[in-house]
């Protein structure tokens, strides 16, 4: 689904569009699919270590997962996508269907931002009010490095379960975006004395539907005092060419209309560049407000990816 002139204009005034119905469920389901038996696999380990009694295997897909974190604090080691390396994941990062969308802000050339996560969310009362998925008010642009000033990157938040006011959905900040960069203290919080006097909107979005955000939109997210998780997965779109504020982790062609053999389309490729730059750039701090000769542990150098 293209996005129509008035969405875009949209966009660029709010700094923020909610769209939904993007992917179908049938769409979403090869993700879940390999979500699910990631957390099948990873529950019988446990299991067989004797750090879970229960397998709760008839769960379904919105439960499953939090019925398993209640159990063992370890449970969601590795889950993410850089960690878990998913060939569905891969395939779905340059899905059709999000390409089209987001070729409406970004044209017909766009490569995938390293910044990429997976990011279930387990009901607040579970976690002793420590629910770290319960994300402070900040802008994406605090995680790049100053490389990326000039990149236009648009944060693409899909939900893969229906996100509501109640499960902890997004909460934006409309036209802060004009603003440019805000400050930030403790790595990417918005300094509360910056704070802007805006009256915060609920992204609310259903299940396959996404929330596409500027790099300077202030967001936030909530607790989750629903019974089930909030499952979502956030990417970063932009301009192939234009540097990804992580030049140490890897970024890669998902769309191209002048040269479509550009786009990189094999699994082992692109799990490979991301188990070398883990290991490579190991202790690398990606916040604003790590001061730069911070950022590098000493004696490391840096690869390009
Ligand atoms: O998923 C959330 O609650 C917040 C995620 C976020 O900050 C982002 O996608 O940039
Ligand atoms: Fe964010």
């Amino acid at each position: 689904m293209k996005l129509s002139q008035a969405q875009v204009d949209q966009f660029h005034r709010d700094g923020f569009l909610v769209v939904e119905n993007i992917l179908s469920d049938a769409e979403l389901k090869p993700v879940i699919d390999e979500l699910s038996e990631w957390i099948d696999a990873r529950a019988k380990q446990l299991h067989a270590e004797g750090k879970i009694s229960d397998l709760h295997a008839d769960a379904p897909f919105e439960r499953r997962y939090a019925l398993l974190q209640a159990q063992c604090q370890e449970f969601d080691s590795g889950i993410d996508i850089m960690h878990m390396r998913g060939k569905r994941v891969f395939e779905f990062l340059r899905h059709p269907k999000l390409m089209e969308t987001l070729s409406g802000l970004i044209g017909g050339e766009i490569i995938c931002n390293p910044i990429q996560h997976l990011r279930p969310k387990v009901p607040t009362k579970q976690t002793n009010g420590k629910n770290k998925e319960v994300i402070p008010w900040h802008q994406d642009h605090s995680v790049t490095w100053e490389e990326a000033d000039a990149s236009d990157i648009v944060t693409c938040w899909v939900a893969l379960v229906d996100a509501t006011p109640e499960n902890g959905c997004m909460l934006v900040m409309p036209g802060v975006h004009k603003q440019g960069e805000l400050k930030h203290i403790e790595g990417a919080t918005i300094d509360p004395a910056a704070m802007p006097k805006v009256e915060p909107v609920r992204a609310a979005v259903r299940r396959g539907g996404a929330v596409l955000m500027s790099k300077y939109t202030p967001h936030c997210s909530t607790d989750n005092v629903s019974g089930g998780v909030r499952w979502s997965v956030d990417l970063r779109y932009q301009k192939t060419g234009t540097p990804t504020g992580r030049p140490f982790y890897p970024s890669f062609v998902v769309h191209s209309d002048s040269n479509p053999k550009s786009v990189l389309t094999d699994h082992a490729t692109w799990a490979n560049n991301w188990i070398a730059a883990l290991e490579n750039a190991k202790g690398v701090q990606w916040h604003r407000t790590t001061p730069k000769e911070k950022r590098i542990p000493a004696g490391k150098k840096l690869v390009a990816y």
